[in-house]
């Protein structure tokens, strides 16, 4: 028998969730350590108490989750990024695969993975941080959720810990003033449209989930139920997300076929509807971003529903539009064309135009 697949992550991440939720469908035996991974001494400048099993080596950035896997001598080596690493899974693993046998299918699963990685995320961490109530939640959970023994002390130490980090970080996903309103609509807009899908169908990808789904997923195990602003904000608009993202938690005991995707010439309205938002946020944002990066400026700057739009440039953002495009180009003439076809009119085909 092969061995589990080691990934440390906590708990309240959304992309450690994201890839639980994706090894339980995919039935992948893992085993999983609740910690901070080790690396660029995250851990160490946070004071965190040594929750990680020695012995663990560092990735590149310290990101929940960090996937540990034997080299060919057995020693553990460490990456980081959800989207590669479902598909090192894809390869390691066959069957219960989470990527559409279309490549046209396959490329508005990418698309939409990116979305929820990308876009959804910046509401997670906007919404866990911004508002009183919600940091005041966060701040007392969040470190009990790494270790449930840990001291009354230790545990009061680490709120103040976190919450002035985090309270410091919400810049860096572009939170701020200015864009509040941009991100708070946009995940009400989200969700009416993401309930919208769900009344035809059990996924995005149809009857069975793709990699967008669990990414989705992800950032949703914590919007809708565990930071009190969107949670109330889902219940109130959205009840059937919040019940959806219960059913996709444990998919391990859910049948599949190949029949079970969305075929290419039945792509739902209600799924084009989630890509025209993703054109109206998303799009802009990543191809201002860009824009800034490439001419060295300090600051992106652009228009988001006729609202500013001011952050950080994120050199990372600007490598995921790089391997949208890659993807893109991946495709052959007859599917190029196809999913031109599609995304035209959605506000995404000037991502890979
Ligand atoms: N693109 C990465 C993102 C992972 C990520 O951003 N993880 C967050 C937690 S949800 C993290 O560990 N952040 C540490 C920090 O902000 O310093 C993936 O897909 O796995």
């Amino acid at each position: 028998m092969t061995s589990p697949v080691l990934l440390q992550g906590v708990p309240n991440s959304p992309y450690t969730r994201k890839m639980l939720a994706l090894l339980r469908y995919r039935r992948i035996a893992y085993e999983f350590l609740i910690g901070v991974p080790e690396a660029a001494g995250l851990g160490a400048s946070m004071g965190m108490p040594a929750f990680r099993r020695d012995g663990l080596p560092a990735a590149n950035v310290g990101l929940a989750p960090t996937f540990y896997w034997p080299d060919a001598s057995g020693t553990l080596t460490a990456s980081v990024d959800s989207t590669p690493i479902i598909r090192r899974l894809e390869r390691e693993h066959a069957g219960r695969s989470v990527l559409p046998s279309d490549p046209v299918l396959a490329f508005l699963d990418y698309l939409l993975e990116e979305y929820a990685d990308e876009w959804l995320t910046k509401s997670v961490m906007h919404f866990r941080w911004y508002h009183p109530e919600d940091i005041e939640k966060a701040g007392a959970i969040l470190p009990l959720a790494l270790d449930t023994q840990l001291a009354p002390q230790a545990a009061e130490l680490f709120t103040k810990m976190i919450t002035k980090r985090q309270t410091g970080r919400l810049h860096v996903v572009g939170s701020n003033e200015t864009t509040r309103k941009v991100i708070e609509s946009s995940y009400v807009r989200f969700l009416k449209l993401f309930s919208a899908h769900l009344e035809g169908n059990a996924f995005l990808m149809g009857a069975r989930p793709g990699a967008s789904d669990f990414a989705v997923f992800g950032q949703l195990t914590q919007l809708t139920q565990f930071d009190p602003t969107p949670m109330a904000l889902t219940l109130a608009h959205a009840p059937r997300v919040f019940a959806w993202v219960e059913h996709a938690e444990d998919l391990c005991g859910a049948a599949c076929t190949e029949d079970d995707w969305v075929e290419r010439d039945a792509i739902p309205e209600t799924l084009l509807a989630l890509l025209a938002e993703m054109g109206r946020t998303y799009v802009p944002v990543m191809l201002a971003n860009e824009k800034a990066i490439n001419a060295g400026h300090v600051e992106v700057r652009t228009e988001v529903d006729g609202t500013t739009w001011v952050q950080d440039p994120f050199p990372y953002q600007g490598k995921c539009l790089a391997w949208v495009r890659d993807e893109h180009r991946k495709l052959s003439i007859s599917d190029r064309t196809a999913v031109d076809g599609l995304l035209q009119g959605t506000g995404c085909e000037a991502l890979v135009q």
